[in-house]
């Protein structure tokens, strides 16, 4: 078996910019499936024109949730097993919250105001060709923009994208609890995805409120928890 995993590149101390592909990694790692990793996926060679997208057995497949499903049937993983029909509704609303609410308000943070955007273009410029950066990134940075005015995000004002991320945060955190993982004693698959927001957030260096909600104490105890016994820190700065 050969499985390749295209992210884009590590970054603030993450295992890449996307947390979509920090997902999809940690869910490995949680399911205990090896892979090989490799820097700069393209998306214009990705299935579905975004990273992440892997190549199993030579064939290629994208998107992070069709890639697990995929990888569960094929190797029989049983991260999820046991849970009841209520837990696995949970874990489904947080992963879609998530990854289709809060995801959006990080990119909204990251790419178009302009605290972000001065720490992302220098940070991103990195994945292209000295010459290309200047004219490639305002380009995506244009894109997100209308993709945030499409999916909605981009017509809140600040104050409101962030108010509505700190909610996120809070409700996650009551979520939490006291458990070591979101539900239970054990990680599922679905604290993959919410280890993957958390941490793009907590490890940016931005300072706004978002940021610090993300850096609760108990949601740093979470992540902590999960990056000692998945993520050791060598492979944070892996070349390629
Ligand atoms: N639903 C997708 C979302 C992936 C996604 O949004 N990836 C972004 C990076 S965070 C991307 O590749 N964007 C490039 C583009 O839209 O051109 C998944 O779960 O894999």
């Amino acid at each position: 078996m050969s499985l390749i995993v295209f992210g884009s590149k590590p970054a603030w101390n993450t295992p890449d910019f996307s947390p979509f592909v920090i997902k999809l990694e940690t869910w490995l790692r949680l399911a205990g499936i090896p892979y090989e990793r490799r820097n700069g996926g393209n998306p214009l060679q990705a299935p579905k024109g975004k990273i992440p997208y892997i190549e199993l057995d030579g064939q290629r497949i994208g998107d992070s949730q069709l890639i697990i499903e995929t990888l569960t049937e094929r190797f029989g993983v049983t991260l999820d097993a046991g849970l009841s029909p209520r837990e696995l509704a949970l874990a489904r609303m947080v992963r879609r919250a998530l990854e289709e609410g809060t995801y959006f308000a990080a990119v909204r943070l990251r790419w178009v105001e302009e605290d972000g955007w001065v720490r992302q273009y220098p940070a991103f410029k990195v994945l292209f060709p000295a010459f290309i950066a200047p004219v490639a990134i305002p380009m995506i940075r244009r894109k997100v923009r209308s993709a945030a005015m499409a999916q909605g995000v981009g017509r809140h004002s600040r104050e409101e994208v962030m108010a509505m991320a700190v909610d996120d945060l809070a409700a996650l955190e009551a979520l939490l609890g006291d458990q070591p993982y979101l539900l239970g004693e054990a990680p599922r698959s679905v604290d993959a995805t919410v280890y993957a927001f958390l941490i793009a957030i907590q490890r940016h260096p931005g300072a706004t409120g978002v940021h610090l909600a993300a850096r609760s104490p108990r949601l740093m105890a979470y992540t902590e928890r999960l990056a000692a016994a998945y993520w050791p820190p060598t492979e944070l700065t892996r070349a390629s």
